[in-house]
């Protein structure tokens, strides 16, 4: 590991990476939750909900909580699993993990079931996460997952990085690289649909599981003049959520306001849950970046983007 340990929120322990060129993401071990993300001019690219309780069990509101084993609703444990609601350990001697990133500010961490948590969900895993920033201020999180079960079982899961992203004005943001795909509507009792053709855009409460994704996908800020582009490996879905004001009244750790200044992206495998037999490992990735840009100016054609390296 390359980051310091540091007290955050409540007491709670949390890493700080920096990369030379000044941007720099913290972790907190409760929830293997990242909470910042900040370019080389120190600004903030992930939200962080101002009520969030920073008091577990609750889990933390905004920046990237891990859904596992369970995304959402669907299954008998708890919204969104676990994972974002248990104490991590620094891993410190990890098996190697080729990537094609020079990275040197990094951490790896692991969560592994305590006896009390096999009576919630009788399974046996290793998940171990790696949270890494890339030379260019990228934020790179790989997770593998490995079936450790002694007694021969199979388990299967759903997976999510629910992701939140600092915007300027909801209303201004697009999303681009989801047009014509379908999608499950969870206001709508998880019904399909075929999304139209243009970009998306925001005037109203989201909540969707678009299917089968390109790998990339380009989130315009246009006010900020930034475009933040997801890029995922092993995650075929992605869900787009936005409260809008009724819910986020709701919400008690969250601003009544917020959700003008936030939207969800969330790289996910969830529309064919994985099955891993003992001694079997899954791996999910997804490496954010923050582009500056103007889609006016055509510095930034998304669609050069998401068809570009
Ligand atoms: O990812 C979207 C979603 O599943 C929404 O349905 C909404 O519930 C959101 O997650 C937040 O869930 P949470 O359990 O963190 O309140």
């Amino acid at each position: 590991m390359s980051g310091e340990l540091a007290e955050g929120v409540n007491g709670l322990e949390k890493i700080i990476l920096r990369e030379p060129r000044g941007s720099s993401a913290e972790v907190y071990l409760y929830g293997g939750h990242v909470t910042s993300w900040k370019n080389e001019h120190g600004e903030e690219l992930l939200f962080l909900s101002s009520k969030s309780f920073f008091k577990p069990p609750k889990p933390i509101r905004g920046g990237i909580p891990l859904c596992f084993p369970q995304f959402s609703n669907l299954g008998p444990l708890d919204s969104h699993g676990f994972a974002r609601n248990k104490f991590w350990s620094i891993d410190i001697d990890p098996p190697a993990l080729p990537t094609n990133s020079s990275s040197k500010a990094y951490v790896d961490l692991i969560l592994k079931p305590s006896e009390e948590d096999m009576k919630i969900w009788p399974h046996s895993y290793e998940f171990r996460l790696r949270v890494a920033l890339g030379p260019g201020g990228d934020l790179m999180l790989t997770s593998r997952i490995r079936n450790t079960n002694s007694d021969g079982k199979s388990f299967t899961f759903t997976f999510a990085y629910h992701t939140y992203f600092s915007v300027s004005d909801i209303s201004e943001v697009r999303v681009e690289g989801l047009e014509t795909l379908d999608y499950l509507d969870n206001l709508q009792k998880r019904e399909r649909f075929t999304e139209q053709g243009d970009a998306i855009t925001f005037e109203g409460p989201v909540d969707k599981i678009y299917l089968s994704t390109p790998t990339k996908i380009a989130i315009l800020d246009h006010e900020k003049k930034r475009t933040f582009v997801v890029r995922k490996d092993g995650l075929p879905d992605a869900v787009v959520w936005n409260p809008w004001d009724k819910k986020a009244k709701a919400m008690a750790d969250f601003g009544d306001d917020e959700y003008k200044y936030m939207l969800c992206v969330e790289a996910a495998a969830i529309e064919k849950p994985i099955t891993l037999k003992p001694g079997e490992e899954w791996r999910g990735r997804q490496e954010l970046s923050a582009v500056p840009s103007s889609y006016c100016s055509g510095q930034l054609d998304p669609q050069r983007v998401l068809q570009g390296s």
